[in-house]
């Protein structure tokens, strides 16, 4: 008699499944580093969801009118939202909530860089939907098509949501650039310190990326960051132009050749110095956001209590 061997997946049949658009789902095998290079990218997106109401929080008390203050308030829950989607997909990698906070906390997991930046006007809350929302955009349009099935799901949904904070944004800046010289000026300061940060959400130069050739052959990045920066140039450079508003780069020319924008080079030790930790805002990103988390343990707790209670019911009728 023979025993019955099921063999294991092997990479190859995993790659076979990948190179033939299937999508990945939970209960799937997978490669143990396709498993932490998902929570790791996704972990990182659903902070960065979060850390990100912080700076456009910042101005909801004090949005100049009643319909800007509620639309404001819309985005900023939607971004919570976006955050849970997200946090639900990486939980389906066998990671709890706890775990992937507590990473947060501790500095281990990043979160875009571009939240370490402080909304000092009212114009900052226009720049980060136009520009921050349009790079999100860009990028995340690429991820629907991820390998991972929870997580491009996840970014359909997403993706819809994001459009309409890209347009409130730009509404905030054509709505400045028609107004008084102040409003003009306040919406090219903002532009001014909002543009560099944003080419800095994609990422180092595809060359220097240390994740992009196994990513991008596991499909969990379809597009590479170079590319994918040279689009929000090209389709923000206009956008701009078209309100009267000046792109702060001395550099920047168009290529007939090429058919895209030139653009001058990123400060990438400032990139560094914010992605390891010491950008304007990075202390205080972190510290509100475990206050928050410490001052919402009783609703954790209560939750858990809730359920724990429900679970006992229905096991006592059954
Ligand atoms: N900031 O090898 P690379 C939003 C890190 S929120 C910080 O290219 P990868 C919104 C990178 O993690 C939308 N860190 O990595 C919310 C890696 O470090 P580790 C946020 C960055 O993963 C509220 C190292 O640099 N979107 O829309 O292949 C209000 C080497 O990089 C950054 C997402 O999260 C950065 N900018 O590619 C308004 C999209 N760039 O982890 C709006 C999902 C790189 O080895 N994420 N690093 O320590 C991605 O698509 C990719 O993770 C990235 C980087 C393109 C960001």
């Amino acid at each position: 008699m023979t025993d019955n061997v099921v063999a294991l997946p092997s990479e190859e049949q995993f790659q076979a499944r990948i190179d033939a658009e299937e999508k990945i789902e939970p209960k799937d095998w997978m490669p143990e580093k396709y498993r932490q290079t998902l929570i790791r990218q996704i972990s990182q997106h659903a902070h960065s969801e979060v850390i990100g109401e912080q700076p456009e929080g910042n101005w909801i008390s004090r949005a100049p009118t009643l319909e800007r203050k509620a639309i404001l308030l819309a985005k900023v829950q939607d971004e919570a939202g976006h955050g849970l989607y997200l946090y639900s997909a990486a939980e389906t990698l066998g990671i709890t909530r706890e775990e992937l906070i507590d990473r947060l906390h501790k500095g281990t997991s990043k979160y875009a860089s571009i939240f370490n930046y402080p909304s000092i006007t009212w114009a900052d809350i226009g720049a980060i939907g136009w520009l921050v929302d349009s790079a999100a955009i860009v990028n995340q349009v690429s991820l629907q098509n991820t390998s991972y099935g929870p997580y491009a799901r996840a970014m359909v949904r997403i993706c819809k949501e994001e459009s309409f904070h890209q347009r409130q944004g730009y509404h905030i800046m054509m709505t400045l650039m028609e107004g008084s010289d102040e409003q003009k000026a306040m919406a090219q300061d903002s532009v001014n310190r909002w543009w560099w940060p944003a080419l800095m959400m994609f990422g180092p130069h595809d060359g220097e990326s240390a994740h992009s050739a196994q990513n991008m052959k596991w499909k969990i990045k379809r597009r590479a960051n170079d590319d994918l920066r040279q689009q929000f140039v090209d389709q923000a450079v206009q956008q701009a132009h078209a309100i009267g508003l000046e792109v702060p780069d001395p550099d920047l020319k168009w290529n007939e050749e090429r058919g895209h924008y030139d653009f001058g080079a990123i400060d990438w030790a400032e990139f560094e110095r914010v992605v390891s930790g010491n950008g304007p805002c990075n202390r205080q990103r972190l510290a509100h956001h475990v206050k928050a988390h410490e001052e919402g343990a009783w609703v954790r707790e209560a939750m858990a209590a809730y359920d724990a209670k429900r679970r006992a019911r229905k096991a006592n009728v059954a």
